[in-house]
């Protein structure tokens, strides 16, 4: 039987990135984003390059409960239901804590930390009512969730993103009381090359630019590459979390 695997934002950058990885190891990946027609396209290109698995895009707004139940229910009638959960959908916002909008704060609270939440939950329950003892959730988190950096605009997004570290790990003691063999893991990377920081900095592209132009920096694919390693180590072995930076990344 094929395993499931959803990916959360696989319509650019890392999601993306993943969920190629995974169809190239033969699953069956359900991709989710609001502009489903990039996750489209990448099923037809992984079509077309002949990889084992399929990509089966779904629209789905993770900041909206509603439709990720949707989602759900959909997956289980289609697919049976969740093998793998990869929780990567996540953005960051320029809002500082002395100085920003409550809206933006909400977006990425909405985002980072309850859809990580409710994904969680919904895949948990889908891989006990089919006794699913392989299972895995991977939370695609920062080196922001793990430190400070001295720069306001990432304060608020650092903190949803230590609210992931904190899941993961709470994650991790619950489904061991609760005697499953389901693993939970986070994949902390410093700084990845991707629309990322263009969409943190929408109304100055050349600064985003220029991030990514100052160091070597980690690509889409190198995330995906921890993603199998999480996946293929054996069942007796919980990674709890990957730290990973660029080399020349110093902070
Ligand atoms: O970002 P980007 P990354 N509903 O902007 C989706 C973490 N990270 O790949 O809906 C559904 O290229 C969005 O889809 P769409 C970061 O915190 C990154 O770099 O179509 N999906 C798109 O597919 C995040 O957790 C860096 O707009 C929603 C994807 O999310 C993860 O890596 C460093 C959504 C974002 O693609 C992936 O980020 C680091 C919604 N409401 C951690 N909102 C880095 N790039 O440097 C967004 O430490 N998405």
């Amino acid at each position: 039987k094929d395993r499931v695997a959803l990916v959360t934002g696989a319509s650019a950058g890392i999601g993306a990135a993943v969920a190629r990885a995974l169809v190239q190891n033969g699953m069956k990946v359900v991709g989710c984003a609001r502009n489903v027609d990039k996750i489209e396209k990448l099923s037809a290109e992984c079509q077309s390059a002949g990889y084992p698995g399929t990509l089966i895009p779904y629209k789905c707004d993770v900041s909206n409960e509603e439709e990720i139940l949707s989602m759900f229910s959909a997956i289980k009638t289609l697919h049976q239901g969740v093998d793998v959960c990869i929780n990567n959908a996540g953005l960051a916002r320029p809002e500082p804590l002395l100085s920003g909008k409550t809206e933006g704060w909400r977006t990425m609270i909405d985002v980072n930390v309850l859809a990580v939440s409710i994904c969680t939950r919904e895949a948990y329950q889908s891989m006990k009512e089919r006794n699913v003892d392989d299972g895995h959730i991977i939370n695609i988190n920062s080196m922001s969730g793990h430190r400070v950096l001295p720069s306001s605009i990432s304060h608020f997004y650092s903190a949803t993103k230590f609210a992931v570290t904190a899941l993961t790990e709470g994650l991790r003691q619950e489904l061991r009381e609760e005697k499953s063999r389901i693993r939970a893991t986070s994949i902390s990377p410093g700084l990845v090359e991707t629309e990322f920081a263009f969409k943190l900095f929408d109304k100055d592209p050349e600064k985003a630019a220029a991030t990514y132009e100052s160091i070597k920096c980690l690509k889409g694919e190198d995330i995906a590459n921890s993603v199998i390693y999480v996946l293929s180590a054996p069942p007796h072995v919980q990674i709890g979390d990957i730290h990973m930076r660029p080399t020349e990344q110093v902070s």
